[in-house]
């Protein structure tokens, strides 16, 4: 990663190398935080950031789950964060906004701890690398469930992140790019980092929350453009053998954009290459993310 500047922490801009927190963190030992990942595009009027308040939103409604009591509004958050853009000159990048439990408690009680805020701001290229994006990834169903009754699979909190980060490490050691988790139930959740979508006969399906999946922003971003240009979007439970059978499949998420799908489990994807609807969807984002699209003015806050 190629550092920035500048980072926020706790309402003041410091230098990179400044933000820097003690080994007994109770987030180091026990994984208390809760966090955003969000994107700044360069748009048509200049540097926007894609759905910030919402993303700000969702932070706090995380660290509710954890009640982490936040010194900083929505406002605060989404202000900060438009200044720190500023402040680095970064006219593109991913944010990551991380609230964090420190001092002051060690032990699983964590009420005296104080709550940190911090916003980071860096260069983040496709997550799943340029090929993914054009051609498609390979993934394959995890040996791990997606845990959707022991933490709050809604609240991005930090801890519950070692999941996700066991689904990735299997996938990406046996030479896939992307796991594919099911929940406890053995139904369809989402990728390690991203929600999923398949195509079937010309609609558009995505697992419903209550299985477990994050309620994406980019997830809502597709479902919305995809219906508004006529394609129906159905939310419905999913199998592992819908996975086999469908026509297209593709991921969403903040880091991972829009991106499809080829191969499961060692099996194509219909023909093995991004189909028809994975690529709208791909080019009703981009439109979206760069202002080119005029429906949702409301999703870009200019810097
Ligand atoms: N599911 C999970 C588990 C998830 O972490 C993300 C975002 C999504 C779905 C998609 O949500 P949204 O970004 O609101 O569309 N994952 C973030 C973190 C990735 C990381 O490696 O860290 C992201 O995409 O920024």
């Amino acid at each position: 990663m190629e550092p920035t500047t500048y980072i926020w922490l706790d309402g003041e801009i410091v230098l990179w190398e400044d933000a820097k927190v003690h080994v007994l963190t109770h987030a180091l030992h026990y994984g208390t935080g809760v966090f955003e990942g969000i994107r700044a595009y360069e748009a048509a009027n200049g540097t926007a950031v894609f759905r910030l308040t919402e993303h700000m939103e969702r932070l706090h409604r995380s660290a509710k789950a954890y009640h982490m009591e936040l010194d900083w509004s929505v406002g605060d958050l989404t202000k900060a964060t438009l200044e720190l853009l500023r402040a680095n000159g970064l006219e593109s990048g991913y944010i990551r906004p991380l609230v964090f439990l420190e001092l002051g408690a060690l032990g699983l009680n964590p009420t005296n701890a104080r709550v940190r805020s911090t916003i980071v701001t860096w260069r983040w290229g496709a997550y799943l690398g340029e090929e993914g994006v054009r051609n498609g990834i390979r993934t394959r169903v995890s040996s791990w469930r997606r845990f959707s009754g022991s933490a709050f699979p809604n609240a991005k909190a930090t801890g519950t992140y070692i999941n996700s980060i066991l689904a990735k490490m299997e996938a990406v050691r046996a030479g896939y790019d992307e796991a594919i988790m099911l929940n406890e139930e053995g139904l369809i959740s989402e990728g390690s980092g991203e929600n999923i979508f398949l195509v079937d006969n010309g609609v558009v399906y995505t697992p419903p929350i209550a299985v477990g999946c994050l309620d994406g922003i980019t997830r809502n971003t597709v479902a919305t453009l995809l219906t508004e240009d006529g394609y129906e979007v159905v939310e419905k439970t999913l199998t592992r053998s819908d996975l086999l059978y469908c026509d297209e499949l593709f991921m969403t998420g903040t880091a991972a954009e829009v991106t499809p799908i080829r191969e499961v489990d060692d099996s194509p994807v219909g023909p093995g290459q991004p189909g028809p609807i994975t690529k709208r969807a791909q080019e009703l984002f981009s439109d979206a993310i760069t202002g080119k699209l005029t429906t949702h003015p409301e999703w870009l806050e200019y810097v």
